[in-house]
């Protein structure tokens, strides 16, 4: 099969199970796994950031991340298409008790004018907003990079209201590798970055939450809120360090390969894709109204090929490091054969 659903099937390297089978650990509730500390510490730096909290997946990072920085009954602003909007089970309102005020990202990008757009003067009957939330790359804007000046521009907006930024950097190196600028130049512009080691970086669990030393700590106990207080997390994390050293660059290859994908989509007749869109390792288009996601899914998956849908007549593929370049012509080959019946 070639598998094309996600950045998250990657397998761990065969260097990281044997990191993980040696790791030095202790319990981390106290604070003494001494490798968990270690990639909490290189994550931190590799961010611009004080602190860093190991934590088992993208998903909890946002949500301690909002807990956090939040109080039940504050507003924040968040993308109408974000990850932790969209896709986390609602948990902003279920778990943090926060009240959602969507920004206009459709075009996969995040700008002042869209958070000036839906700000309100303060009255009596509003909410407190409390936090702008970004996303870089962005999910179903098809890995699109909100570029770093971008970024400044909508923290100084939230610094001259006096609020906090959180960006979920689930894929920010990518956002990195392909701008060919540090992580940090992005984070810079945020108070709390979320990121995970188990997408292209191919680590098999895990997400670090990064900050300042004061929103960590309290981070650290919205952790242990949601049951996510591990014990001899060390194992994971030997194989979480392996990916910040030595999978970051890597990241140039899936680009490479979600590139020739997508040069190859636009030539097939009954696809509709923006080529402009596809600047990292996410490939999203659209297919012919007359075909549907489900039949089309499906017969890819008949000729060994698994992608996803991210709604009607959509589908979005990600290069990751389980699929060659050799596989992305066998795929489009399948592709080619599907369109054509
Ligand atoms: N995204 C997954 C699915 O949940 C859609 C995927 O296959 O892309 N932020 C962003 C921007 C994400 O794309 C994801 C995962 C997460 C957070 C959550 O990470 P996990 O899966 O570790 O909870």
């Amino acid at each position: 099969m070639i598998d094309l659903r996600s950045d998250t099937v990657t397998w761990p390297t065969d260097e990281m199970r044997r990191v993980m089978a040696e790791a030095v650990v202790g319990d981390d509730v106290y604070g003494e796994d001494p490798t968990v500390n270690r990639l909490e510490a290189l994550g931190a730096q590799k961010m611009g950031k004080e602190a860093a909290l190991f934590v088992p997946s993208g998903t909890m990072s946002n949500l301690v991340a909002l807990l956090a920085h939040t109080r039940p009954g504050e507003e924040i602003l968040v993308g109408a298409e974000a990850h932790v909007y969209y896709y986390e089970v609602g948990g902003l309102a279920r778990v943090a008790g926060v009240l959602p005020r969507l920004v206009d990202d459709r075009d996969g990008v995040f700008t002042a004018e869209a958070f000036k757009a839906v700000l309100r003067t303060p009255n009596l009957h509003f909410p407190e907003t409390r936090l702008f939330c970004l996303e870089n790359t962005h999910n179903r804007g098809g890995g699109t990079i909100t570029n770093v000046e971008q970024m400044q521009e909508i923290y100084e907006l939230a610094r001259e209201l006096h609020l906090a930024v959180h960006l979920d950097g689930a894929r920010i190196f990518n956002a990195a590798v392909a701008a060919g600028r540090p992580a940090a130049d992005f984070a810079r512009y945020a108070d709390s970055v979320s990121f995970c080691l188990s997408k292209g970086l191919s680590a098999p669990v895990g997400s670090l939450l990064a900050g300042g030393r004061e929103f960590v700590q309290r981070a650290r106990k919205a952790r242990k809120v949601v049951g996510g207080g591990m014990r001899q997390a060390g194992v994971l994390a030997a194989a979480g360090i392996v990916a910040l050293e030595k999978m970051v660059d890597r990241l140039a290859e899936d680009h490479a390969n979600a590139r020739r994908l997508a040069v190859g989509l636009a030539e097939i007749p009954g696809i509709k894709i923006d080529l402009a869109r596809v600047q990292t390792n996410i490939v999203s288009y659209e297919l012919a109204p007359t075909l549907t996601e489900e039949e089309f899914l499906a017969r890819l998956n008949a000729k060994g090929v698994l992608a996803g849908s991210p709604g009607p007549h959509r589908i979005r593929m990600v290069a990751n490091r389980m699929v060659s370049s050799e596989d992305i012509e066998t795929a489009l080959q399948a592709i080619r054969v599907v369109m054509a019946a």
